[in-house]
């Protein structure tokens, strides 16, 4: 599959990029972006470390083979990867109360009390999956590494994130350029068990599927500066949100300094504002609130082009795709 397949079929009279009707279908959207891999890039933290590369091959191995109703294999983390959880999570600890939103509080405090967010053990994917179902309906499925914007987007269509399973290098705790499970567990996991973020989360996945490169592009960058790097007020103070901000210790200080650049919130203007992915962010777009932010992007989204209108049926967990004109 790529996205260069066109849409066969017969209730679309229009040309369309291929996108999963079915969450099982997901099994086709794992394309990887190879960028980071730490095989090919010698900056890569792991670069000159076999071990860690071996490791790293070991668990993306897993989400190669992982299909659709598979249970999502538990992976037993070495001394060295759960001292590495360990320091990530105690900052996480100690920096939340303060700059994190009441939203991703609330979330923490619920797995801590269930004991899945504890010092001396990384959470498995399985069992923050269930934890999602519960609370919001997300599920988790295994990812090998940093996806294409469209494979990724699309998964949250259905209520399904594709999570990375390895862990950073020791070396680099504080912030990585690449995802990793501790970001996805401490960054991701808290604001997809609340209801209202889930949401946000579902409409972009449902926004772009079938949309054009160009629209993919905008969608994944409003992305970028929201579910990922998403600044938003609070009682007139200034509370992270964004994923890779609540997972290194290093960018949240750097957000909330005045060594970087705040914007408000307009997807309009957001969804076209170039970044990079390597380092902190110059720039951070603050929302008034989630709803806001919410509601901003929904208008915005309603001016996009695509000719059809998509809906999550969550009883069959199939995407009805309802034509429009
Ligand atoms: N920079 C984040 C961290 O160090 O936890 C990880 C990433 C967020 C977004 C892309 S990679
Ligand atoms: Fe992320």
């Amino acid at each position: 599959f790529s996205s260069m397949n066109l849409m066969a079929d017969n209730n679309l009279n229009v040309k369309a990029p291929w996108f999963p009707k079915h969450a099982s279908e997901l099994d086709n959207c794992n394309h990887l972006m190879t960028k980071y891999e730490p095989d090919l890039d010698m900056n890569h933290p792991g670069f000159a470390d076999k071990v860690y590369r071996q490791r790293r091959k070991e668990i993306a191995e897993i989400a190669f083979a992982y299909k659709y109703g598979d249970p999502i294999p538990y992976i037993d983390y070495s001394d060295v990867e759960v001292k590495t959880w360990r320091s990530v999570f105690k900052t996480v600890q100690d920096l939340a109360p303060k700059h994190a939103c009441a939203e991703y509080r609330a979330a923490f405090q619920k797995l801590q009390d269930e004991q899945i967010f504890v010092d001396n053990r990384l959470p498995q994917l399985q069992e923050m999956s269930d934890f999602l179902r519960k609370n919001t309906g997300f599920s988790l499925r295994p990812a090998a590494g940093l996806l294409t914007a469209r494979d990724f987007l699309a998964s949250l269509a259905f209520r399904i994130f594709q999570s990375t399973q390895y862990v950073r290098h020791v070396n680099s705790p504080y912030h990585t350029p690449e995802p990793d499970s501790i970001h996805e567990l401490l960054g991701h996991m808290p604001l997809l068990a609340d209801p209202s973020f889930a949401q946000f989360s579902q409409e972009i996945g449902l926004a772009s599927l079938g949309a054009s490169d160009e629209e993919i592009e905008k969608l994944s960058t409003v992305y970028w500066f929201t579910v990922e790097f998403g600044l938003c007020k609070e009682h007139g103070q200034i509370k992270a949100y964004g994923a890779g901000l609540l997972s290194s210790y290093g960018e949240l200080l750097h957000a909330i300094s005045d060594k970087c650049e705040h914007r408000a919130f307009e997807p309009a203007s957001t969804a076209v504002q170039p970044y990079q992915d390597q380092e902190y962010q110059p720039i951070y777009y603050v929302a008034e609130s989630f709803e806001d932010a919410k509601d901003k992007f929904r208008r915005w989204v309603s001016t996009m082009s695509r000719p059809f209108e998509v809906r999550f049926n969550p009883h069959t967990e199939r995407v009805e795709v309802l034509d429009s004109v």
